[in-house]
């Protein structure tokens, strides 16, 4: 993917303050501090387009980026980290899962894991909901500089078996090495051109 110009629209918390549905969309979900505004920055060739942190549960709005005035990039809050009070939390499964039911564009959801980490409950409620909601997903294996190849391999089987993924599900990225950007580009644009026929099956 040639980018040429990445912008931030808008963010909110609730559809009446989302963007018009023009544009295919593509959101990044995954635990706080997974990485998720990283990977975006890194496909979007910017150092800081979305504000990366160090101090997890922040970024509790739907922030709502646009790429090439032609696909839309939505940096979802994060889920599961422990310090965030509760009543952020208790906003978060309506916000999220509005979202995820509603968004008429919405293309594909990026979901992130950490290759250090076995996923987690809540990693696994979030690929039922995907499923469930019928939206194509695709699982981004993250900061992958942090590990071996060996101790890679190692989790890889540990995330397919616990997540119920098979291995062409995932694509192993970094952050750092920018390792997979590529790749994770070329699978955004598999699912986005793959929604695109059958959309165009249904018109017929
Ligand atoms: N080593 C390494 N660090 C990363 C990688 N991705 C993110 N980080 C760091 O992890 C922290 C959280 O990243 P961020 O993108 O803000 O996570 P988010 O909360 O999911 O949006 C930051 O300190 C990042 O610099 C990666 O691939 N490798
Ligand atoms: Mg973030």
């Amino acid at each position: 993917m040639n980018i040429t110009n990445a912008e931030f629209v808008t963010s909110g918390t609730r559809p009446a303050h989302f963007p018009p549905a023009e544009f295919p969309e593509v959101a990044f979900a995954g635990r706080s501090n997974v990485g998720k505004s990283s990977l975006i920055n890194i496909l979007v060739n910017r150092k800081s387009l979305v504000r990366t942190s160090s101090t997890p549960g922040r970024t509790q709005l739907i922030n709502f980026f646009l790429v090439n005035g032609s696909l839309m990039l939505v940096d979802l809050p994060g889920y599961g980290f422990a310090k965030v009070p509760l009543a952020v939390k208790k906003e978060w499964g309506p916000m999220v899962e509005t979202y995820l039911s509603t968004r008429t564009n919405l293309g594909c959801v990026v979901l992130i894991l950490d290759v250090r980490r076995i996923p987690t409950e809540e990693d696994q409620l979030m690929l039922q909901w995907l499923r469930a909601y019928n939206v194509p997903v695709l699982v981004v294996v993250t900061k992958c500089d942090k590990v071996s190849k060996n101790e890679r391999a190692r989790q890889a089987a540990v995330i397919a078996r616990t997540m119920g993924l098979s291995s062409d599900e995932m694509a192993f990225f970094s952050a750092l090495s920018k390792e997979g950007r590529d790749v994770v580009w070329a699978k955004i644009e598999a699912i986005l051109a793959a929604n695109r026929d059958e959309q165009e099956e249904s018109d017929e």
